[in-house]
């Protein structure tokens, strides 16, 4: 009998041969007008969405450099996160963009956001528009938890109501150790989103609001495979909640920032930075039970796709374009990423080949 490695085992048992339309390679260009700006901090930005003829994408943006938690100044701007607000732009081509101003800003001091609001996603549905979003309340301990939070607004420009109080908050299950700043320190940790609830993005699927989370648990550790960081998903009947986490959570075993797209029945999501599984692409043809269908290199970070009207033409078809953001630059700044139609084509049109 031929011998087998268990590499090779491997690879069969787990599909890795399989003949994928998911496979795909990433183009990057620069934009004008929510590119690299000295001072000033653009990242995260939401799914483009088109209204019109005209393209939107929400994002981060904040000023000044961050100093971590070393200064111990309560005030200070500890990450290029903190002290945001989330602004808006325009385009007619997702390259020439237009800043077109603050969509949302900080709530009053005492609010439940009123230290920072970042990283939003947008969902236009019924001919309203539904911004989900970070907030994180004064001050920005290393122990502080980050919760979700919704605005709503009759047209993409505004004005945007806030909801009265986040929409997800961390699992309140887990015990911290003494009175240190310590986020490593605990007695238990509770679930996989016991410290931090980051990065939604909210869908109108199966006739409900599904509210895709990335979370951290208390005394986040080190794994085989880094950073731990999971995807979690909550569901509700309307726009505003209440939101009940699914009890299949979590629903990936990886993936930082959360991007998905809806294919044929199901939604699909782009994996990267943390985790075992990052940087592929999986499947859940139910929106919960997440398989792999393709190992990705150089994805977009924090990438927001055009949420295409046809997203059944192919599987990465809601993910051919978007924005994403540029980190490793003193001041971070988005980029537009495209899927290498030539790729795609490998794919569909091997036989050709
Ligand atoms: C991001 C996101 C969340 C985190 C931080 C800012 O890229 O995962 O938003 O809180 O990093």
């Amino acid at each position: 009998m031929k011998k087998q490695s268990l590499a090779m085992k491997r690879a069969m048992e787990r599909n890795y041969n399989k003949d994928s339309e998911w496979y795909c390679q990433f183009k990057y260009t620069n934009v004008n007008g929510i590119g690299y700006e000295k001072g000033v901090h653009r990242r995260d930005p939401s799914s483009v969405i088109k209204v019109g003829k005209t393209y939107y994408v929400w994002y981060t943006k904040s000023t000044g450099q961050s100093v971590g938690y070393e200064s111990g100044d309560l005030e200070a701007k500890v990450f290029a996160w903190d002290w945001s607000e989330i602004w808006y732009a325009i385009s007619a081509d997702g390259l020439e963009w237009k800043e077109c101003g603050v969509a949302i800003s900080r709530g009053r001091r005492g609010a439940y956001d009123d230290r920072s609001v970042f990283t939003p996603e947008i969902l236009a549905h019924k001919g309203k528009y539904y911004l989900v979003y970070q907030v994180v309340q004064h001050p920005y301990l290393r122990r502080s938890k980050e919760s979700i939070a919704l605005a709503s607004a009759e047209s993409p420009e505004g004005p945007w109501i806030k909801s009265d109080k986040p929409i997800l908050e961390p699992a309140d299950n887990g015990q911290w150790f003494g009175d240190e700043d310590n986020r490593h320190l605990v007695k238990s940790r509770g679930d996989f989103d016991s410290h931090k609830t980051n990065d939604p993005s909210l869908f109108f699927y199966n006739n409900q609001f599904w509210l895709y989370y990335k979370g951290y648990p208390m005394g986040e550790q080190l794994n085989c495979a880094g950073r731990e960081t999971k995807w979690g998903v909550a569901i509700a009947s309307h726009p505003e909640g209440p939101y009940i986490k699914s009890e299949y959570n979590p629903v990936t075993n990886s993936g930082h920032e959360t991007l998905l797209w809806e294919y044929n029945g199901g939604l699909a999501a782009l994996l990267t930075t943390d985790g075992p599984e990052r940087n592929t692409i999986q499947y859940a043809s139910d929106g919960l039970q997440f398989d792999i269908e393709a190992f990705i290199e150089y994805p977009p970070e924090a990438g927001g796709p055009y949420r295409t009207e046809n997203p059944n033409l192919h599987p990465l078809e809601g993910l051919r374009w978007g924005l994403c953001h540029q980190i490793n630059s003193d001041w971070h700044y988005i980029k537009k990423f495209d899927v290498d139609e030539k790729t795609k084509y490998l794919c569909l049109n091997k036989e050709n080949h």
